[in-house]
């Protein structure tokens, strides 16, 4: 049997407004809301963030900002610099970098550890979590909340529940009764879809998926019952990837001529997503994060990502989702000069070589591959899908 691995997750608190606060002492202990200008009510846009004090209120990361207004009308409104934020981000990376060189960014104020190799200098690994976390503290002035557990997906957990300015251990002894209680909806890669179709079996927590078996979880979900099957029983062998793991392939198409249609440019969207998806399965990966990029007339350049639950890399998982962030931004009127398709944050070989992957996919992948074949032979050309 392999050792446990130690995995840390950290998240920053209320980051952008932390940041505010610290640099303004005359904003602490207020409610500081970090977004869209809410202009008396009648502003658009959202919420980035809030303090803690304006979380008391109902007020939320992603709210619209009229709606913040009006729950909490004497906060302090910023527009924030998220130039100042990214400065931090970095300085805080410094720090994770003199405890482990195995750190996984996830977001600009979050990141997974390995401290398998480097906790013992901290006696524990409490130790080496509270030495963590009081140097960000001395050195920034901001607070981090942090998760440990065996796995990654037990310590993202441990960290949301334990904030703000929180620790959480879950040694692997303890990793089943913590889990057991939390609702399914807790567990990762669970939206409402997932969650929806759970509770019409009966589960709402994870004690009540465990109760499942592994046959029927793939019956009903696929292959992403066979990875709840596993998580709800603290499964979860994917490891911390450093930056060089974290690749992306990526295809882009400048227009001859600015395109305003919608249509050509989806299309140009499918013929991107094909070229990726080959990409992606001649090298053997799947990746869960979908980004689309679009430049406009005036050099405006964009990006939308979505992570997703599972990696992918077949054409029909692929383009939907591109399509549907393409959608996010395309406004009539708009000239597009340029889009691009990336697929990133490769799986694991544990999911790459899964043996779950459920029927309906498995001939996806077959006749994509089929295609593949004969455009290999015969050139692009040689084969289009029906549509
Ligand atoms: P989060 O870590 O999700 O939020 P947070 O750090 O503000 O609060 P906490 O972790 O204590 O719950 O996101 C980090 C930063 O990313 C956040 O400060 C602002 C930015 N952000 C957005 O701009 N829009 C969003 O919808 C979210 C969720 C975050
Ligand atoms: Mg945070």
């Amino acid at each position: 049997m392999t050792p446990d691995r130690v995995i840390a997750h950290i998240d920053m608190d209320a980051f952008f407004a932390a940041v505010e606060q610290r640099d303004n002492p005359a904003l602490r202990g207020r409610p500081v809301i970090v977004g869209a200008d809410p202009k008396g009510g009648a502003g658009r846009g959202v919420v980035a963030t809030c303090s803690y004090e304006a979380r008391r209120f109902g007020v939320h990361s992603a709210q619209p900002i009229s709606v913040a207004y009006k729950k909490c009308p004497g906060a302090v409104f910023i527009r924030g610099q998220h130039e100042k934020y990214s400065r931090e981000s970095r300085r805080i990376r410094r720090i994770l970098e003199d405890f482990t060189p195995e750190i996984e960014p996830v977001s600009i104020d979050e990141a997974f550890l390995d401290l398998t190799g480097s906790y013992h200098f901290y006696r524990s690994a409490r130790g080496a979590a509270e030495a963590l976390r009081g140097r960000i503290l001395r050195d920034t002035g901001l607070t981090a909340s942090v998760g440990v557990a065996p796995v990654k997906f037990v310590a993202k957990i441990a960290s949301d529940l334990c904030k703000p300015d929180g620790l959480l251990v879950v040694p692997p002894k303890d990793v089943g009764s913590f889990l057991r209680p939390l609702p399914v909806g807790r567990l990762w890669g669970v939206g409402p879809k997932n969650q929806a179709v759970l509770n019409s079996l009966g589960i709402s927590t994870v004690g009540e998926l465990a109760r499942f078996s592994q046959a029927a979880l793939i019956k009903k979900m696929g292959e992403c019952g066979a990875r709840l099957y596993q998580l709800a029983r603290g499964i979860d062998p994917r490891p911390v990837l450093g930056d060089e793991d974290v690749k992306s392939v990526s295809h882009e198409h400048t227009f001859e001529e600015d395109q305003g249609d919608f249509d050509p440019i989806l299309k140009t969207i499918f013929s991107l997503t094909e070229q990726v998806s080959r990409r992606l399965r001649k090298d053997g990966l799947k990746g869960r994060s979908v980004s689309v990029k679009i430049r406009t007339q005036g050099f405006v350049t964009r990006t939308r990502a979505r992570t997703l639950p599972c990696g992918v890399n077949l054409i029909d998982d692929i383009y939907p989702v591109a399509e549907d962030l393409f959608r996010t931004f395309f406004r009539p009127g708009m000239r597009v000069r340029l889009v691009g398709v990336r697929v990133a944050r490769f799986e694991d070989l544990y999911v790459r070589d899964s043996l779950f992957e459920d029927e309906s996919r498995e001939r996806k992948d077959r006749v994509q591959t089929a295609m593949e074949l004969i455009k290999d032979k015969f050139g692009e050309r040689a084969i289009r899908r029906g549509f």
